[in-house]
């Protein structure tokens, strides 16, 4: 509920209300932003929370995997993207996975290198877009895949059999987040604010991390260590640490907290969701943009209450069959319900290329395909933001110092 301001006894009581989830609703007050996991982030990445933060409600930022590595019919093309060329601007977030850069493999799993990985992210924060990680990392007991479900999270602990390699893994990670330089928007050379994803979808149990492979209380563990080891000891000090799960249809409510490290450890909560807007896995659920729009205002609500940022960190519909399914079904569900419209940004998956990774394997329109119209109309909505309509993120509004 919108708080009326008059009734405001005094300014730490406005703070107070700001920090207890009013968040983008009071525009003669600027609202403090609730803490982030890294005290120490760098001014970008701090300004990249707190603007994230108080934007929600007024812009739902659009995302894509990999867009700038592959479209359907090409591959490392310099300056093309399926989602410019169908709506005239590039996503305002770029998605990306490190997978292999723990093995120091190249090319990574997605088919590019480190070093290109690097050029494309700071790029992206060049043009003022947004990139957000995911590692697919691999087993590390086996080296296989990180699909390689043999159980492996508890040796990574302190103590563990295998810690000494996964230190050794977060320092290839810490060497390339650190490395992440580009001209930022005072002109200087800064590094660039990135949201990491690491552990993803960890409810389901197709990776060596996810449920039945693991204790949850292993990995809550793992995630505490994990940021510490970055933060404290290797001092990267430009990541926004998101918490994802699986769809929220797939355990109870309550669930969700299972593998939650805690609210020191997280800065944005989201889920990944595949199914729901297709009718679930059978395609039987009735009433799918409803089911979807309830998952979301769930997943704010929670972030409302803990001063965290809401994301539907990954979705789509491969091969998007649908013609209308940007408008009438996510749009549908985020746009029509004034807490399900509070999500920071959707994204959704990559679009192999035909040739070499898989025909039928994307989630954004490419020229000519079924929905590339209806993703214009998609675009278009003023909730919507692609890379061109992007406000500043890099800087903090006036009036919002550092609390540091
Ligand atoms: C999967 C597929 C794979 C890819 C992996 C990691 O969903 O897209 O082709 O390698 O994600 O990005």
């Amino acid at each position: 509920m919108r708080p009326n301001l008059a009734s405001c006894l005094t300014a730490t009581l406005c703070a107070a209300l700001a920090a207890c989830g009013t968040h983008g609703g009071i525009d003669n007050v600027t609202p403090s932003a609730p803490p982030m996991v890294d005290p120490h982030a760098t001014p970008e990445t701090r300004a990249l929370f707190v603007n994230l933060y108080r934007l929600a409600g007024r812009q739902v930022m659009f995302g894509h995997q990999d867009d700038l590595v592959d479209g359907v019919t090409w591959h490392d093309e310099p300056g093309r993207s399926d989602v410019k060329e169908v709506a005239g601007s590039y996503p305002a977030v770029y998605g990306w996975d490190v997978g292999g850069i723990e093995r120091g493999a190249s090319p990574t799993l997605d088919r590019t290198s480190a070093g290109e990985l690097r050029r494309l992210i700071v790029q992206a924060f060049e043009r003022g877009g947004v990139n957000t990680i995911s590692w697919h990392m691999s087993n590390p007991l086996t080296g296989g895949s990180a699909w390689d479900t043999t159980r492996a999270l508890a040796t990574l602990l302190p103590g563990g059999s295998h810690h000494a390699r996964y230190v050794r893994w977060l320092d290839r990670f810490a060497d390339f987040v650190s490395s992440l330089r580009a001209v930022g928007p005072s002109g200087d050379t800064v590094l660039v604010p990135v949201i990491f994803r690491p552990f993803h979808e960890m409810s389901g149990s197709w990776f060596w991390w996810g449920a039945r492979h693991a204790r949850a209380e292993d990995y809550r563990r793992l995630w505490r260590f994990t940021v510490e080891y970055l933060r404290d000891v290797r001092g990267v000090h430009n990541l926004l640490w998101a918490y994802s799960t699986n769809a929220l249809s797939e355990f109870p409510r309550n669930a969700y907290w299972t593998w939650y490290p805690g609210d020191a450890y997280v800065d944005i909560l989201g889920f990944d969701d595949y199914f729901t807007l297709q009718g679930g896995y059978d395609h039987t659920l009735r009433h799918p943009v409803a089911r979807m729009t309830e998952y979301l205002r769930w997943l704010v609500r929670q972030a409302d209450a803990r001063g965290k940022i809401a994301a539907l960190t990954e979705t789509g519909y491969e091969g998007i069959p649908d013609p209308t399914w940007w408008t009438n079904k996510l749009l549908a569900a985020i746009e029509g319900d004034s807490v399900a419209r509070k999500i920071a940004y959707v994204l959704v998956w990559r679009n192999a290329n035909r040739a070499t990774g898989g025909r039928g394997h994307f989630y954004a329109p490419y020229p000519g395909q079924v929905s590339a119209r209806d993703f214009v109309r998609f675009r278009d909505d003023p909730l919507i933001v692609f890379e061109d309509d992007l406000p500043d993120l890099y800087r903090l509004p006036a009036g919002l110092g550092s609390r540091r």
